[in-house]
């Protein structure tokens, strides 16, 4: 184990060391950067600075032969606390977004229904917020816990999230600018799925056609994950299928 983190720490402070050389970064520079991280610390934004740059790799590494379906970053904005709901997440009273239904089925490695499944849903509001975060001082909105039934069904009413905007008044956003990238996330339906015996489940759904689906500014969009909306009255409809790895196959799979 200590070997294992010399190893990774060593390397990662080698190949910082070999940029900054190759960069010829001055001690001035060096001096901005802590500033910078220092900034970040206080904007309480370092679980957002490492997911935009890093997460999507971790993800990969675990998606290594994997058997359930694929998972993509959790992103900062995941509540443990969600309220249990039925069929309908609440949302905000004054909330006209477009309604709609997300459902689905999940099924284990052998195709036989999960039922009774641990299905955490959340997204954001129609105005690219997230409720216990961005100024919505709610934790119980457009998220909740939710079991699916006998046959591994789910399904929820909501409204439509649109794209996210990392916070670009923030240190995060003000570095993405600098570097002359777009801090645009593309419109996303979030997904934690548990159950009794497999591996949990974390991923996101994004919606076919939708801006910045081809340039998500957090390497979160893989093409298993985009989905195309149906349509059921006024409502748009987001199917999505999920199968779980049997959590002592994954446990036995080489490191
Ligand atoms: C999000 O909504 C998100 O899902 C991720 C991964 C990063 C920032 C905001
Ligand atoms: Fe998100």
């Amino acid at each position: 184990m200590t070997t294992k983190i010399n190893d990774v720490v060593m390397d990662i402070v080698d190949h910082i060391g070999k940029a900054l050389a190759k960069h010829d970064v001055t001690l001035e520079q060096y001096r901005k950067g802590i500033g910078f991280i220092a900034k970040v610390q206080e904007a309480k934004e370092v679980p957002l600075l490492v997911d935009v740059f890093l997460n999507h790799i971790i993800v990969d590494i675990e998606e290594r032969g994997a058997r359930n379906s694929r998972q993509t970053i959790q992103g900062p904005y995941f509540l443990d606390a969600a309220p249990d709901v039925t069929n309908q997440l609440l949302t905000l009273p004054e909330d006209k977004g477009t309604p709609l239904i997300v459902r689905g089925r999940v099924v284990d490695e052998r195709g036989r229904p999960a039922a009774g499944a641990l299905m955490n849903i959340w997204h954001s509001t129609p105005d690219g917020r997230y409720s216990g975060f961005h100024g919505i001082e709610r934790k119980d909105l457009y998220r909740g816990k939710l079991r699916t039934d006998a046959d591994g069904r789910y399904q929820v009413a909501t409204t439509l999230p649109v794209p996210y905007h990392i916070p670009d008044k923030g240190p995060v956003g003000e570095l993405l600018k600098m570097m002359g990238k777009h801090s645009w996330r593309p419109a996303h339906v979030h997904f934690k799925i548990t159950n009794d015996g497999c591996r949990p489940l974390t991923t996101q759904a994004y919606f076919e056609g939708g801006a910045w689906v081809d340039s998500d500014s957090c390497s979160g969009v893989h093409p298993a994950l985009i989905y195309r909306l149906g349509k059921e009255g006024d409502a748009e409809v987001l199917e999505v299928n999920f199968i779980l790895q049997d959590a002592a196959a994954a446990a036995m799979s080489p490191a």
